[in-house]
């Protein structure tokens, strides 16, 4: 049927339903050490091969999507490039103890494998930004880790900072998935290759490979802020920031394939449209 499930994939390209979640949020409302022996204790549904299974961004209930910029001397770099005249707000937030953290969608408005990314018709310079995304449970655990799409119009952001949210936040301008791999099977989080590939009519329009090891800061420090004041009932996913982002005059096309590849996580490949939003 059409309904979604929760399934678990094992590394023989095999998925099976896991008996009784409803729902990821659902997951993410058990302390971690909970969820870990849930997982491995809970009863399985029939085995199906990945190929025959649709996947769906993973993120559901009123889970939201936060973001993290500017850590990664590369972010920092391309930004204060693109915005010569506010460039200091981002030379002073690398360094500062309080990160730039931002709100970047609700579950309704991601992007699964393989759907299609939004450029926006009033924007000239358009980027994909790989990141390594947490899932964060109700308690500011980190409890598994996918591959998150923080698309971004440069030309809008590079006018002012204070248009962040027009550069951030519209229809199509967050890709997540293919899955969540449990934060017990990645060793170090902060050795994971990260590889972005863009295609063009049928050619390789740009490529770039960094890792997180150069991530300019810790993975429970940018949770504890963002769970500081706040609260998180269905858990939170937050996207750690871009350690690529393609150089001027690079911008995304109509038609483009985009494919970013986390060691260890997966894959996350989708289409581009210009002007994705409906009416
Ligand atoms: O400061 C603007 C956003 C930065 C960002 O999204 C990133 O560094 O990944
Ligand atoms: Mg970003």
């Amino acid at each position: 049927s059409a309904e979604p499930r929760v399934g678990l994939y094992d590394d023989d390209d095999g998925v099976a339903e896991l008996a009784g979640v409803r729902s990821l949020a659902g997951l993410w409302a058990s302390p971690l050490a909970e969820l870990r022996e849930r997982l491995a204790g809970g009863s399985l549904g029939d085995r199906v091969p990945l190929g025959e299974v649709d996947l769906l961004a993973p993120i559901d209930g009123t889970t939201e999507v936060w973001a993290a910029g500017v850590t990664y001397e590369t972010s920092r770099e391309a930004r204060v490039e693109e915005s010569e005249r506010a460039a200091t707000v981002y030379e002073l937030v690398y360094d500062a103890e309080r990160p730039e953290l931002f709100f970047k969608s609700v579950p309704w408005r991601v992007v699964g494998p393989d759907g299609s990314l939004g450029v926006r018709a009033d924007s000239v310079v358009d980027v994909p930004e790989p990141e390594l995304a947490l899932v964060v449970n109700r308690f500011g655990e980190i409890v598994g880790y996918t591959v998150c799409n923080d698309m971004s119009s440069r030309s809008i952001e590079g006018e002012n900072p204070l248009y962040l949210p027009q550069a951030k936040i519209y229809f199509g301008a967050c890709g997540l998935g293919p899955w969540i791999r449990p934060v017990w099977e990645i060793e170090d989080p902060y050795d994971l290759k990260i590889e972005m590939t863009i295609d063009r009519e049928g050619r390789r329009e740009w490529s770039g490979e960094a890792s997180t090891a150069r991530l300019h800061r810790r993975l429970d420090e940018l949770v504890s802020y963002l769970m500081r004041g706040d609260v998180h009932p269905d858990g939170v996913i937050l996207s750690t920031g871009t350690c690529l982002v393609p150089p001027a005059p690079f911008t995304l096309a109509d038609g483009d394939t985009v494919e970013i590849g986390i060691g260890g996580v997966g894959v996350l490949r989708n289409t581009v449209v210009r002007g994705a939003a409906p009416g």
